[in-house]
């Protein structure tokens, strides 16, 4: 088999990639680990930014997102039982737009197949070759047998998990991490949300989240320690610290529901520079990681990909090396900005082991600060939709 851009992972980064480079004229093959129930069926982000549901847009692939997706101006911040809402719109002029990650991913493999784009489900063995000269080949195996996609050039959106970043020698790669001391425990419950807008809760208890997905669906998080296995979280104690972080003063009220889906995920921030090595680029996850409590993910994901698309589709018309050259450093800048913000939202809401009574004083004096200074909130706020220029 022979492509233009051998992609690893049907994650939002390579399905999405796959797309871009298809609209600029460029072939690709998507080679993925999972089959596609699985990566239709995962529940994981929600949030994404202006810039990114734009992007989705213009690449005619929001017929969906634009029926379905919820538009939000604002978010709520609530601490010791009190509510803050941070105008997100007044205080940028721009929103943001909840619509899962896996609506994200369902509506990108619909158009791609519906093009006649071709993506690999349960692929497995994935091996890189050739990534220092010009003519890099991925290994893998599908149905049974051992195949060879050869390439010009190899995009790595696999994910935390996945394999390309090890195929990167380790003297050619710097790594900055972060783990914290705890975790989110994830549920998808069949209940209408009980907020109109995103509620990010601090409490003594730890920090606590209540999202949505739809009218009837809420996605709520609790943080729980790393180490706890699920099991020892069943639907009732879910709802009990559900209740007790997010309760406030004023009668607001919980609704609870049946629990559809239940995960913990471990919080970690990764950078991994440069993220190009050769003829490989990394993008997406297999590149950074941050915590989820900025909600910068997948939209960092999205970012990646639409200027790798970009640079590729230029070096394809005019042999201009410039754009993917200055490609790592273009998504650099935007993926230390949104670290900063993540650790600082994580730091602003979560409670960690060994906090004593005066770090609990400064993260009230911060929340109080956001809910007074309009220049604090309209920082949190730029942030939080998405900057245009980084
Ligand atoms: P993905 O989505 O992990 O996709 C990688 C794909 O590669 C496949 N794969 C392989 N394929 C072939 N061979 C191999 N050896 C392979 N190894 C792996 C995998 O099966 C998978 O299909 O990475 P991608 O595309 O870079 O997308 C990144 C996003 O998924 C991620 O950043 C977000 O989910 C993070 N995130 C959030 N981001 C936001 O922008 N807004 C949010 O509100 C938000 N909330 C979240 C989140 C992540 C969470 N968890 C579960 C980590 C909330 C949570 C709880
Ligand atoms: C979500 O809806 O899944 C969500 C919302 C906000 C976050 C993270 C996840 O910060």
């Amino acid at each position: 088999m022979r492509t233009q851009v051998g992609i690893v992972g049907a994650g939002p980064a390579g399905l999405l990639l796959s797309h871009l480079l298809h609209l600029e004229g460029v072939d690709s093959v998507v080679l993925e680990a999972r089959s596609r129930d699985h990566v239709e069926q995962r529940v994981r982000a929600g949030v994404l930014e202006q810039g990114t549901v734009e992007l989705l847009e213009a690449a005619g692939v929001a017929g969906r997102l634009r029926r379905q997706g919820m538009v939000h101006h604002g978010i709520e911040l609530r601490s010791a039982g009190r509510r803050h809402r941070v105008p997100l719109t007044d205080l940028t002029g721009r929103s943001i737009t909840i619509y899962g990650q896996q609506e994200v991913v369902k509506d990108l493999i619909q158009a791609r197949l519906e093009a006649g784009g071709q993506i690999l489900f349960e692929v497995s063995d994935v091996h890189l070759e050739g990534l220092d000269g010009d003519r890099p080949a991925i290994r893998f195996r599908a149905a049974g047998q051992d195949q060879e996609l050869a390439c010009d050039v190899v995009a790595g959106c696999d994910g935390f998990h996945g394999v390309c970043r090890d195929a990167v020698p380790e003297s050619a790669r710097a790594v900055f991490e972060r783990a914290y001391p705890f975790a989110w425990l994830g549920v998808l419950a069949a209940v209408a949300p009980s907020s109109e807008e995103i509620v990010y809760a601090a409490s003594d208890r730890g920090f606590a989240l209540h999202s949505m997905r739809s009218p009837e669906l809420t996605r709520l998080y609790l943080q729980v320690d790393p180490d706890e296995p699920i099991e020892s979280w069943p639907d009732g104690r879910i709802w009990e610290e559900l209740q007790a972080r997010l309760a406030t003063d004023d009668g607001w009220a919980l609704e609870e529901g049946p629990i559809l889906d239940k995960g913990i995920t471990g919080m970690r921030s990764f950078v991994v520079e440069p993220m190009r090595h050769g003829r490989l680029f990394l993008a997406g996850d297999a590149a950074h990681i941050v915590p989820p409590t900025g909600a910068k993910g997948m939209n960092l994901a999205v970012a990646d990909v639409r200027v790798l698309a970009e640079a590729l589709a230029s070096w394809y018309r005019t042999g201009a090396t410039g754009p993917l050259e200055a490609w790592s450093a273009t998504c650099l800048r935007r993926v230390w900005r949104a670290q900063d913000f993540s650790t600082w939202m994580t730091g602003l809401l979560h409670r960690a082991p060994g906090d004593d009574a005066f770090q609990r004083r400064v993260q009230q004096a911060r929340l109080d600060y956001l809910a007074t200074s309009e220049a604090a909130a309209r920082s949190l706020a730029e942030n939080y939709v998405g900057l245009e220029r980084v």
